[in-house]
This record gives structure tokens, sequence and C-alpha cells, in this order.
């Protein structure tokens, strides 16, 4: 498989005000501490953080393969993003201007750039999980399934894989809420699952959720430093931080606003996205989610 190759655009600073937690979440300690009381914590909260969820072996295995990926010169999964910075970098190594749809050159160019460089300027993966066998095991943790199932309330498939990666000085993604991007039914019960592969901060990059935000249903999004909610709806909320270890994950519906900040220091934030649905939802038309999140023809502004 060859990547399809992506790069994003450099986007200006955040408030600072936009990340400032108001507490930390309620926690359990382990699967150990897992009982079905936890769904009323869950539907009225909408997410619960699980501490030391995923074992040493398998979120080690993980990231390994994953440090693999970025340096190498074509990752084997879907898509991979890059900071902006790396297409100059890549045209710099062509000699000439950048034709995303000319693979082999790509690869050209790839092949002579240093590994660490690559690794430094990746941002994303997406579409993993029938190529790495170490990431799928991730994904397919039988404590986390029967977790996600139970909040689901039905047998759920595995319908999106990703590993974001915060550079230093990697830029911030805004707060969204994730069905925003999914073409689903509205009322489906979409369960994203977010894993820290390192130690995770309010500096690197933490992620920030509104408690109980999921409840008021979809909110519009409109195309600023990302397709977001707008800042302005942002302003007075009081956010919780969520501050990890590696192996702590928060289970999360998918309509709960949310958002990470700027990397503010010199390391790389890495951590493991996943989205489960229902295995009978099915897909409905872009429109249809845009009619429900997008701006348009609803006459309001950001
Ligand atoms: O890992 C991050 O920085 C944010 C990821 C996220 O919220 C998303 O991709 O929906």
């Amino acid at each position: 498989m060859v990547a399809h190759v992506g790069f994003e655009t450099p986007v200006p600073d955040h408030d600072p005000d936009l990340y400032r937690g108001y507490g930390t979440p309620q926690a359990i300690g382990g699967w150990a501490q897992w009982g079905p009381e936890l769904r009323a914590q869950y539907d009225a909260d909408g997410y619960i953080v699980v501490r030391n969820a995923v074992p040493r072996e398998l979120w080690s295995a993980a990231l390994g393969e994953l440090q693999a990926m970025a340096r190498s010169e074509d990752a084997d999964c879907a898509t991979v993003a890059y900071e902006g910075s790396f297409r100059g970098i890549l045209e710099q190594a062509l000699g000439a201007d950048l034709d995303e749809s000319d693979k082999e050159s790509r690869l050209a160019a790839m092949a002579r750039i240093d590994p660490r460089v690559r690794a430094a300027h990746v941002r994303k993966f997406m579409g993993f999980t029938r190529t790495h066998p170490a990431l799928r095991a991730v994904a397919d943790y039988e404590p986390l399934r029967t977790a996600v199932e139970f909040l689901a309330g039905e047998p759920t498939r595995l319908f999106q894989s990703m590993a974001l990666v915060k550079p230093p000085r990697g830029r911030e993604k805004p707060w969204h809420q994730d069905h925003a991007y999914f073409d689903l039914p509205i009322e489906t019960r979409v369960c994203g699952v977010w894993i820290a592969l390192g130690e995770v901060t309010e500096e690197n990059g933490a992620m920030f959720m509104l408690r109980g935000g999921h409840a008021g249903g979809p909110i519009i999004h409109f195309q600023r430093r990302d397709w977001q909610i707008c800042d302005t709806d942002m302003a007075g909320a009081h956010p919780v931080s969520m501050p990890m270890q590696a192996g702590d994950l928060v289970i999360f519906d998918a309509k709960t606003p949310h958002g990470t900040p700027t990397n503010r220091t010199q390391q790389q934030r890495w951590a493991l996205q996943f989205h489960y649905v229902g295995r009978s939802v099915e897909r409905v038309a872009t429109e249809y989610r845009l009619a429900i999140f997008g701006e348009e023809g609803k006459d309001v502004s950001c």
C-alpha cells in the first residue's frame, strides 16, 4: 500500500484561555474497577477516564511500530499527514515542485531525507490496523472492547484508526465534536477512545473535554483554524484537562466537545485514537451531516 500523503496548513496560535483546565476528571484505576454503574457516569459526563488501561507490552509495541512508521519512507497505512513545512523539505530533496499525485517522485524524495527528519515532521497516521498487528492488538484489547460494547449498547466494529503526534510547537486541534466529521446518523452512539502512548501534560497537548457537553447535541462547526466549534462558543466554558501516563485512556461520546492545545515542549506527544460504532450502523450522505453541523444556510457567523 502506498500511503496518501497530506500536509497540515500552519495556523495562528490559539488564545491560551481556550485550554484553561478547571480540574481533572474522576478516573477509574484500571479495568478491575469497571462496572455497570459506570454507564450512568458516562451518560452524564460524556467520557470515562481509565488509568493503566492498556498493558505496557501492548502500548510499547504500538509506540515502537508508530515510531518505525514515522521514520520510514512509505508508512504502510492509508494516510500520513506531515507538518506543512515538510512539503518544502521534500521539494528541496526533489529539486522541483511536489506533484502529490506522482507517488514515485514523492517516494524518491522521501528516500533522500534523513529518517530522523521524516520522523520529526509527522503529525498523523490513519488506517493502519490491517497492516500493523501491534496496533490492531490495542484496538482489539478485550477489556477495552467489552467496555466500548457496554457503553455503545450493542456489538461494535472499529471504523476509524488514527495515531496522533504533536511535534514540538505542534499545532492545536481546536474544539470540535468528532461526530461533526462522521457521515453517520446523528443518533448513533459513536465511542471514541484516545490512548496516551507517553506522558501527556497540559504543556505538551493534553486532551481537554467539556464535561456533559454531549448532552446539548450537535454544535455548528465553522472552517476556521480547522473544522471546529467557534472560539466564542467556548468562551466561559469550564473544561477539564486530562493529563495522562502511557497506557491511560479516555472513552468518550463523539458528541463531547474536546480539543488539544499547542505542544509548548520540546518533546513529541504520541496518542492513538480509535472510533467504534454499532455493527448495524450505515453511513449517510455528507450533505446530511453538513445540514446538521455546518453553518451554511443557518444565518450564523463566527
Ligand atoms: O490528539 C489530538 O491532539 C487531538 C485528536 C482529536 O481530538 C481528533 O483527532 O479528533
